[in-house]
């Protein structure tokens, strides 16, 4: 699928293009109705779950691998969900969570959510997860064309100072609120056009992972409540890429090994057992939190940890949403919101034809095809099941 890049690569050269290679500034929604939909649902269970006597203790907001957490894609069942939500109920069904991923997301999306109602009122979380940034990254890359030092440590830049100000809007309404920044997966390069490097690893994706990861950490590092968790690792070996399911999503089984690597950390915040978590101002110390809290704690009173896991199931409740599902899937969002900041204008409505969405998925119901493509000529599919894509 080459030309879907070469025209993406020719709308960023129409372009006003920054100097970071168009990576989103400040907080902005898609403008996307199937996006805004499932931004508001999220509004919802934060609102519904939100009581001031207990509420939500645990927070994770990201994009597509924070939204597999539930087995879905903008809420609808997706095919690379399989197995995932019972890692989840296993790991962290005891505590009372909600899962705030969306597909496709850059920062600014994550940002503006965050800002519009993501964020619990009544009740101070004890811990948020966030992991954002990927899309960001690669969007740089794809639109950028070049990909020097400067090129991916500029882009990087711009991208921790975004998630700064993420942590910076949760602490502005709960600076008791401890949040884990985790660093950016290792992904392949090429699962957007099917291309073969799609498992090789490092790649030239991986200088800029490691660079955005640096600041990351650095962020944290600096800003009180704040702790920097890489949970990478699992995720290549000598031979490249593994646990990843395309690329750049992981398997179930890479799921567990990321619940393996927070689960300690989680337990330490929430359960505030080696270093209660309101006195602790050590960030990172020792990430050995009470073994004792596994995934079979004997707390089952599941009905309040009803959250992400468990009514991820009842979201797609069979709708058709492949309506809207490849077909709608052009453009891939990193480019829409980038136009969109960088002033170009971006009508869902009457631009040019969307751009070629991502293959409907295989059976099951077709997910949303992921971020709506920009007016004008579309770039890869949406995270949508069946969607290739550049989004995650
Ligand atoms: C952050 O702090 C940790 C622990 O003190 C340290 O090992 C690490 O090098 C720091 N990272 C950065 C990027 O400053
Ligand atoms: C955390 O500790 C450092 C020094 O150890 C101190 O400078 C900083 O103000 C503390 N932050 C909070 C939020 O207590
Ligand atoms: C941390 O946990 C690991 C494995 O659970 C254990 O081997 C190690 O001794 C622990 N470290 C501390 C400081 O408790
Ligand atoms: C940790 O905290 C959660 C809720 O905050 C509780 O359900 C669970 O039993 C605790 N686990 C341990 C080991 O204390
Ligand atoms: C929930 O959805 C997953 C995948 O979408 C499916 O495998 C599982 O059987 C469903 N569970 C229930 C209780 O419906
Ligand atoms: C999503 C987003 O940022 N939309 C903005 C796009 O740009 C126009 C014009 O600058 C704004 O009005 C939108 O709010």
């Amino acid at each position: 699928m080459g030309p879907k890049i070469i025209l993406l690569l020719s709308v960023a050269l129409a372009g006003a293009w920054a100097d970071n290679c168009g990576v989103p500034s400040g907080a902005a929604p898609l403008q996307d109705g199937m996006w805004q939909q499932w931004h508001n649902r999220l509004s919802n269970q934060i609102m519904q779950q939100d009581t001031p006597d207990g509420g939500i203790d645990l927070l994770f907001y990201g994009d597509s691998l924070t939204e597999l957490w539930r087995g879905t894609a903008w809420g609808y069942n997706s095919r690379l969900g399989s197995g995932i939500p019972a890692v989840f109920s296993r790991y962290f069904g005891q505590y009372r969570s909600v899962v705030c991923g969306s597909g496709g997301d850059t920062t600014a999306n994550l940002w503006w959510r965050i800002q519009n109602g993501e964020l619990p009122r009544n009740h101070q979380p004890k811990v948020a997860v966030v992991m954002i940034g990927a899309n960001d990254l690669t969007a740089a890359y794809v639109q950028c064309g070049t990909w020097d030092a400067s090129g991916y440590n500029n882009a990087a830049a711009t991208i921790a100072q975004q998630v700064s100000g993420i942590v910076g809007t949760i602490h502005g309404t709960w600076p008791g609120t401890r949040v884990i920044v985790l660093g950016i997966l290792p992904r392949g390069t090429d699962y957007w056009n099917g291309g073969s490097s799609v498992r090789t690893w490092p790649n030239v994706l991986t200088p800029a992972i490691t660079a955005l990861n640096n600041q990351l950490q650095q962020l944290a590092n600096s800003t009180s409540m704040t702790s920097y968790l890489y949970c990478g690792a699992p995720f290549s070996n000598g031979n490249g890429l593994t646990n990843l399911q395309d690329g750049q999503h992981p398997t179930a089984a890479g799921f567990e090994d990321l619940a393996q690597c927070l689960q300690p950390v989680l337990s330490q915040y929430i359960n505030g057992s080696s270093s209660s978590s309101s006195s602790s101002n050590s960030s990172d110390s020792g990430n050995n939190g009470s073994s004792s809290s596994g995934s079979n704690s004997g707390n089952s009173d599941s009905s309040s940890s009803s959250s992400s896991s468990s009514s991820s199931n009842n979201s797609g409740s069979g709708s058709s949403g492949s309506g809207s599902g490849g077909g709608s899937g052009g453009g891939g969002n990193n480019g829409g919101g980038n136009r969109n900041n960088s002033g170009g204008n971006r009508n869902n409505g009457g631009g040019g034809p969307g751009g070629p969405g991502g293959p409907g998925g295989p059976g099951g119901p077709g997910g949303p095809g992921g971020p709506g493509g920009p007016g004008g000529p579309g770039g890869p599919g949406g995270p949508g099941p069946g969607g290739d894509s550049v989004n995650s």
